[in-house]
């Protein structure tokens, strides 16, 4: 997609609009320069551009175009964990941050992606998230069976459980972990929240999982909701 390397080098940051900085960090998304989007995170930092909005408008937005290619099978499984491990470079610089708020811990999460998925750029994105927020997360990574998520919670007891699935495939497995809570008589003890491309409120009601988060500024807003109700402040 992009220019060779040579001509790559060449390019100035400093001299680059941030629209069109974004539009190489899309390119270098792509393209799985590590290095090259790293720089390029920090740029934006010194042009003192808020984190979320780099995160959003330039990592996020960028592996938006390589899920099309994905998709349409222009791109194929090395190249698209190119661009995974570029874009975890560059939220590994906003990552603290984002987490910078100071704020003491308003609530407990446990997250994880479920069986059989191993997806987790998404369920990062929202840990790292809710960590700004003031919330203390726990991330059991991917590929979660519910004695996973059981053990978490027994060893957390979360005020929040988040469960992320990017695939149709395993997208049914959330009913599984909620139904086993029913049937431990511990669904009660705990909000849970669900997320992830596949999903929608419906699949979500239709599980009942206490609501869905279409990203991670909604993940925020919603356990922050929760953590209301729960004091009992609305
Ligand atoms: Co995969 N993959 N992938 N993949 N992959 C998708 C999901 C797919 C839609 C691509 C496509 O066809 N367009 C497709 C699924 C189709 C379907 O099920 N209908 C797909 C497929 C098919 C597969 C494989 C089966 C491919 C294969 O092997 N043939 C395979 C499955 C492996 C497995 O899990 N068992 C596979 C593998 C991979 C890689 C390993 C190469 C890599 C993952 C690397 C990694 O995560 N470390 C990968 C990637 C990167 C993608 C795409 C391109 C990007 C996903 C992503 O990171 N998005 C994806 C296409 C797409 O989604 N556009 C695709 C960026 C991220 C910020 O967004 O994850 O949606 P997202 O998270 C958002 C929200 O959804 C929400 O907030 C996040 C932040 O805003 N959210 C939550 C997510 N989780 C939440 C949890 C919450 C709340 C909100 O809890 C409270």
């Amino acid at each position: 997609m992009s220019e060779d390397m040579n001509e790559e080098d060449e390019i100035i940051l400093e001299d680059l609009s941030t629209e069109e900085l974004y539009e190489l960090m899309h390119e270098d998304l792509y393209d799985g320069y590590i290095d090259e989007i790293a720089e390029e995170v920090n740029e934006a930092l010194s042009r003192e551009i808020a984190p979320y909005e780099i995160l959003t408008k330039g990592l996020v937005a960028g592996m938006d175009i390589v899920g099309i290619d994905f998709r349409d099978g222009i791109l194929f499984v090395p190249e698209v964990l190119m661009a995974a491990k570029a874009m975890k470079a560059g939220m590994a610089i906003l990552r603290p941050l984002l987490a910078e708020t100071g704020a003491p811990s308003v609530g407990t999460m446990v997250i994880g992606t479920v069986k059989g998925d191993i997806h987790d750029i998404g369920k990062n994105l929202v840990g790292m998230m809710m960590e700004g927020a003031g919330f203390e997360v726990i991330d059991i990574g991917i590929n979660n069976s519910v004695d996973d998520y059981f053990e978490a919670m027994k060893q957390h007891n979360p005020d929040i459980l988040g469960m992320s699935a990017l695939l149709t495939t395993t997208m049914p497995y959330m009913r599984v972990v909620i139904q086993a809570l029913k049937d431990a008589n511990i669904r009660q003890n705990v909000t849970v929240l669900v997320g992830g491309a596949p999903l929608n409120d419906a699949f979500a009601e239709d599980i009942e999982a206490d609501a869905y988060c279409r990203d991670a500024a909604v993940a925020v807003e919603t356990a922050k909701k929760f953590m209301a109700i729960k004091r009992g402040e609305i």
